[in-house]
This record gives structure tokens, C-alpha cells and sequence, in this order.
């Protein structure tokens, strides 16, 4: 697997097979990253989901949808656990990078780009939120080409650089 790289920008504009979304167990949209992924879809993205997820998704898992009007072709969906609200189990954030991977060798998608999930609105400490990203996407071995982390400010670019030093 190779070691992710880091980007700062818009993971909705990613030139990648996926881009994964840091969404909610009813996988209806919301905020953050997962707004901006349905905004930028279009209507195709929540059409999918409802379709595929009628019941949403758990904590750790993760799931696939089309990607609309997005360059990529599908969205990878996955639930990190709330801190916020006291979902500290970390082995669960470490899930939804390893579902991810395995979702994306599933449906063949060679490249993909993470948000820092669980890092925004759900209010994972940011540094072991890279941290815990960048360890678990080095020791998949989901057969996949090109991982990429996408960092939304400079901070946070400056955090994951740091990390993958
Ligand atoms: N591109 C890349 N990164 C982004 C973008 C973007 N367009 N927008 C935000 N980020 P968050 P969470 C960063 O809050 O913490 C939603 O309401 C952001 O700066 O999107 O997992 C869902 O529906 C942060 O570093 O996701 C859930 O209810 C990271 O993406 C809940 O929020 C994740 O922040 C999920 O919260």
C-alpha cells in the first residue's frame, strides 16, 4: 500500500476515482465535507444513498454511491464516531479508513481522497486524527494505487506534512 499524500483544497474538486465522505449513520447529508459532497454532486448523490442505504450506516463501516456532478466517479460514505458526544473508541475511527480501502478495491476505484474524518463538527483532537489516518491507510493492504489526504486549511496541511515525515 503506498504511504497517502497530502493536498490542501476542496476534496469535492479531487481528480480521483472516490472521494470519500465523512457522513452520519442516516446518510441524508449534513454539514462540513458531507454538505459540500451533496452541493456538489447534485441530487444524484442523496438519490443513491437513500436507494442503497435505507436503513443509513454504522459507526466504522462504510458504503458506496455514484458522485453526480463531481469529477470522481463514486463517493465512498463512512461514519467516524462523534467525540463530541463521547464516541472515543478510536479502533472505530481506524475503520473507516480500513472500510474505505476495502470498499474502493471492491468497486476497482484506483485512486481515492480522504477528508480527516470524524476532525470537523464531530471534534476528534486533529492531531491524532491525522495521526490515526495516516497509520492505518500505511498498513492497509487494500490493492489500490494512489491514497490521498486532503487537508480543508494550511494548519492542517502543515499537521499532516509533519505526520508523514
Ligand atoms: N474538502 C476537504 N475537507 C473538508 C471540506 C472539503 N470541502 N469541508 C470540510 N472539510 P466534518 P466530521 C474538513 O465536520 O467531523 C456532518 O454534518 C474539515 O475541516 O466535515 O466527521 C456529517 O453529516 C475537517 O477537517 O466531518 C456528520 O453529521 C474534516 O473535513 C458530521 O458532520 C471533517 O470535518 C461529521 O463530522
Amino acid at each position: 500500500m503506498p504511504t497517502p499524500h497530502a493536498v490542501r483544497g476542496d476534496i469535492t474538486q479531487a481528480r480521483v476515482a472516490a472521494v470519500v465522505n465523512a457522513a452520519n449513520r442516516a446518510m441524508r447529508g449534513g454539514g462540513g465535507v458531507d454538505g459540500a459532497i451533496h452541493r456538489a454532486g447534485g441530487p444524484a448523490v442523496l438519490r443513491d444513498c437513500v436507494e442503497r442505504f435505507p436503513h443509513g450506516l454504522a459507526t466504522g463501516d462504510a458504503g458506496w454511491t455514484t458522485a453526480g456532478e463531481m469529477p470522481a466517479r463514486w463517493v465512498i460514505h463512512t461514519v467516524g464516531p462523534n467525540y463530541s458526544a463521547g464516541e472515543r473508541d478510536r479502533d472505530l475511527l481506524a475503520s473507516c479508513y480500513r472500510r474505505s480501502l476495502e470498499v474502493a478495491e471492491e468497486i476497482g476505484a484506483r485512486t481515492l481522497a480522504f477528508p480527516l474524518v470524524s476532525a470537523g463538527i464531530y471534534g476528534w483532537p486533529k492531531g491524532d486524527a491525522v495521526a490515526c489516518a495516516v497509520e492505518t491507510i500505511s498498513a492497509s493492504t487494500a490493492d489500490v494505487d494512489e491514497v490521498t489526504l486532503v487537508a480543508f486549511d494550511d494548519a492542517t496541511l502543515a499537521l499532516v506534512e509533519q505526520h508523514l515525515r
